[in-house]
């Protein structure tokens, strides 16, 4: 049988990660976050797609073809967490597992960003574990599926 498909999804701003401001961010930048993902799906016995884009049509289009093709999404929407009903109303047509996440402690940060439209859909919400989040969203999405060693 083949391996679950997961996709890690990134949104606006999130290819600036460890390069403008460390103090929030910390100092990874997104290809770290994915060469750390992709050894831990490939230990968890996991297909991976990890994409970013800065535009939100393409993280919708890729929550839609994720509809025939992937049984979970880690999502870290970037700022369309606290705008972007369209990104909810995409993962709310998708049957899999969904895992939030934020780098940053969203509810020690502005109140702007305490609201999330994404968490209306998600099965677990990590925020403030840095970029570590991502593995531990994995983890927790291979443990969902009841993937190997997870
Ligand atoms: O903490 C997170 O992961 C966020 O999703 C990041 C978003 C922010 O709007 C959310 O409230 C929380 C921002 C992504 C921008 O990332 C940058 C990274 C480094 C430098 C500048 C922006």
């Amino acid at each position: 049988m083949s391996a679950p498909l997961v996709l890690i999804l990134n949104g606006p701003n999130l290819n600036l990660l460890g390069k403008r401001q460390p103090e929030i961010y910390g100092r990874e930048t997104m290809a770290d976050v994915e060469a750390s993902c992709r050894a831990l799906a490939t230990a968890l016995g996991l297909d991976l797609r990890f994409h970013q884009s800065n535009r939100e049509y393409e993280l919708i289009d890729w929550i839609h073809e994720a509809r025939e093709t992937a049984r979970g999404i880690v999502i870290n929407p970037g700022g369309l967490t606290h705008t972007s009903v369209s990104l909810l109303d995409a993962l709310n047509a998708f049957e899999g597992r969904v895992v939030e996440v934020h780098v940053s402690q969203i509810h020690k940060r502005e109140a702007f960003r305490h609201h999330s439209y994404v968490s209306h859909r998600a099965d677990a919400v990590i925020a403030g574990a840095g970029t570590q989040g991502y593995e531990l969203a994995l983890r927790r999405i291979a443990r969902l599926l009841g993937a190997k060693d997870a």
